[in-house]
């Protein structure tokens, strides 16, 4: 797993982040040292497929990146006639993420298209996952978007939704980000580097709080929306329609 230390020097003017080759190149070191628990969380996203996935039905990983999501849930679905299709605009993501699914061609049938995500249609679904996703959609699109995943949804299947997320209260957010900083800390990122990447990704990733994510979801018209797993200020919610 090659280290990232894309942000490890000094840079005059720090760009906004986007998913190209150097990212692509060091994702998995990036992903694993920066969102606390991803791993487990990634795992466990593939039991609420096993549980949810009904027989000849889509499941969708949207934003896929290297297929960490989609190969947790070809790993747990056992449900007949099931097909996995990844979606990412990255194209560097995604030539990593067809080399991986070319060396572990085992299971059920996994397609890694590139395409927007708001651009999609989303048919036949028991179980859509936005790992980490959502918070890089302009805030404004994300009613639009969440709508046409529900829309696609057959009854009794399940959204994922997985997401850095804000606290209204201003000392609890200061709290999570602290102690987000000493997890980034702990797996080796340097003061530069945690500072260089949050300019990077200031504009690009907008956050928002548990609330207003489940709010959507019921607005949109899913049964329930609760979340499920936390650590720290990365949460996710499992929305049921
Ligand atoms: C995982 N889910 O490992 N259309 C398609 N893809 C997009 C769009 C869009 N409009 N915007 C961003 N992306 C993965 C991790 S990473 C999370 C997801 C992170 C893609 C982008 O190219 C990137 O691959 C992914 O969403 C977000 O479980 O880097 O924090």
């Amino acid at each position: 797993m090659k280290k990232d230390s894309i942000y490890a020097q000094p840079k005059q003017l720090v760009a906004d982040f986007t998913f190209d080759e150097k990212v692509a190149a060091v994702f998995p070191d990036m992903i694993k040292r920066s969102v606390p628990a991803y791993q487990q969380m990634v795992a466990y996203t593939g039991l609420w497929a096993e549980r949810y996935a009904q027989p000849n039905t889509n499941l969708y990983d949207l934003g896929s990146s290297l297929g960490a999501t989609s190969f947790a849930l070809r790993g747990r679905v056992a449900a007949a006639g099931c097909r996995i299709v990844g979606v990412d605009n990255s194209a560097d993501m995604l030539a990593r993420a067809r080399q991986i699914l070319a060396i572990e061609p085992e299971g059920i049938p996994v397609e890694f298209v590139e395409a927007d995500i708001r651009a999609i249609p989303i048919e036949n679904a028991s179980v859509v996952v936005l790992n980490f996703t959502l918070q890089f959609i302009e805030p404004a699109e994300r009613t639009a978007l969440i709508q046409n995943i529900y829309d696609g949804i057959v009854p009794g299947g399940i959204l994922i939704l997985s997401e850095k997320v804000v606290f209204s209260d201003a000392a609890v957010n200061r709290r999570m980000i602290d102690v987000h900083h000493d997890f980034k800390r702990a797996n080796g990122y340097s003061d530069l580097e945690i500072a260089q990447k949050r300019t990077a990704i200031m504009d690009v990733l907008v956050p928002e709080t548990l609330e207003a994510h489940k709010q959507r979801l019921l607005a949109c018209g899913f049964e329930s929306a609760e979340t499920w797993f936390q650590a720290f200020n990365f949460a996710s919610v499992v929305a049921i329609k």
